[in-house]
């Protein structure tokens, strides 16, 4: 039996990730942060919570983590954690920068001396490429990295000390540079859980308006279970490296809206006003992956459309807030 150590077990991707370990016969291990409502941080694992061994831990404290590698042994290292919101990266820079970047060189000098034998995978961000654009209106794994975010900018720390370990140690460590994935245990403080949730609530009489930032951003959404089974896939190979996980698609912040809402018979401009507070100081303005690599090289497809991904996510704030409003 494969044993799994995944970092941000209970976040979207970690619970998608942990899921589909369980079904492929794994043995999974992951560590959750604490905070004052424990409650809230394990729900999203619940399917699985009986199937998994899950530990306090964290990416600022070396030593734990050392201890539990050490302990477990894991053939496999998923260092999904972060600090993964880009606008709050500007309020709590240095906390971002802690952990995503100090983090991840943290785990590393653990997996470094407790398992090197172990595979390691990086959550690499599609937010490192920033204001770089191939000519051909795309990103992928050659374009120039120009991060726009503390975020951004923490991401290419990470993915930089991942390739030089990979090298340095002889370490199988590869990153995945992940476009924008979403689904309905997306925090609802990311666009589009945000606009679903509140357009249902709005649909529902709940709600009247709905405050957003800038609309004309666009972006590349696809659905975390696909981009958590690219990340297993990157890690089977006999080579580690890099791959970008898109869906080759681009659609703007507006034209998201104007889909959930019409979905719900609603015109989005009806019920959206901008508030200048979700602006950012410096905007990405535009992400669309070619994800040619991971599709050629190791057989990577998606199976969700950007249609059946937000109809999942309406179907899902649908169903919760008809059931709070039963109650
Ligand atoms: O949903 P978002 O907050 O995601 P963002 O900033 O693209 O970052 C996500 O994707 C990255 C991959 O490229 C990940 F690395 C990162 O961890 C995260 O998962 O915002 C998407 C777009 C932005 O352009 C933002 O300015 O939506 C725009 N937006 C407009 N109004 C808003 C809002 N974003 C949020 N969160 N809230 C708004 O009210």
């Amino acid at each position: 039996m494969k044993k799994a150590f995944i970092t941000g077990i209970g976040g979207q991707d970690g619970s998608y990730l942990a899921e589909y370990l369980v079904e492929q016969g794994y043995e999974v291990h992951g560590i959750i942060r604490r905070n004052s409502v424990p409650e809230h941080q394990q729900s999203r694992i619940e399917s699985v919570r009986d199937k998994i061994h899950v530990y306090y831990g964290d990416l600022l404290d070396q030593s734990s983590i050392e201890h539990l590698l050490d302990k477990i042994q894991p053939d496999e290292i998923y260092n999904i954690a972060a600090q993964s919101h880009v606008r709050i990266s500007y309020d709590i820079p240095q906390f971002t920068a802690q952990t995503n970047a100090v983090g991840v060189l943290n785990i590393l000098e653990a997996y470094r001396r407790s398992c090197p034998n172990a595979k390691f995978y990086q959550a690499s961000s599609s937010e490192m490429f920033g204001s770089s654009v191939d000519e051909d209106g795309f990103q992928r794994e050659t374009t120039p990295m120009n991060p726009v975010s503390p975020y951004g900018c923490t991401k290419v720390f990470g993915y930089n000390i991942v390739r030089n370990y990979r090298n340095a140690y002889k370490l199988h460590a590869s990153n995945g540079i992940l476009f924008n994935h979403e689904s309905p245990r997306r925090g609802s403080n990311f666009v589009t859980n945000k606009v679903v949730k509140r357009a249902v609530e709005i649909k529902l009489n709940i709600s009247d308006k709905l405050e957003l930032g800038n609309m004309d951003a666009y972006r590349d959404w696809g659905h975390s279970y696909d981009y958590v089974r690219a990340m297993h896939l990157i890690v089977q190979q006999n080579k580690p490296g890099d791959w970008v996980v898109a869906t080759g698609e681009t659609r703007s912040v507006r034209d998201m809206c104007e889909y959930v809402f019409g979905k719900l018979d609603l015109d989005y401009k009806d019920y959206v006003i901008q508030n200048q507070k979700f602006l950012r100081p410096e905007e990405l303005p535009y992400l669309k992956g070619d994800s040619t690599k991971i599709r050629t090289e190791l057989g990577w497809e998606p199976t969700y459309t950007f249609e059946s991904m937000m109809d999942e996510m309406i179907e899902y704030w649908t169903k919760i807030l008809i059931k709070d409003l039963i109650k």
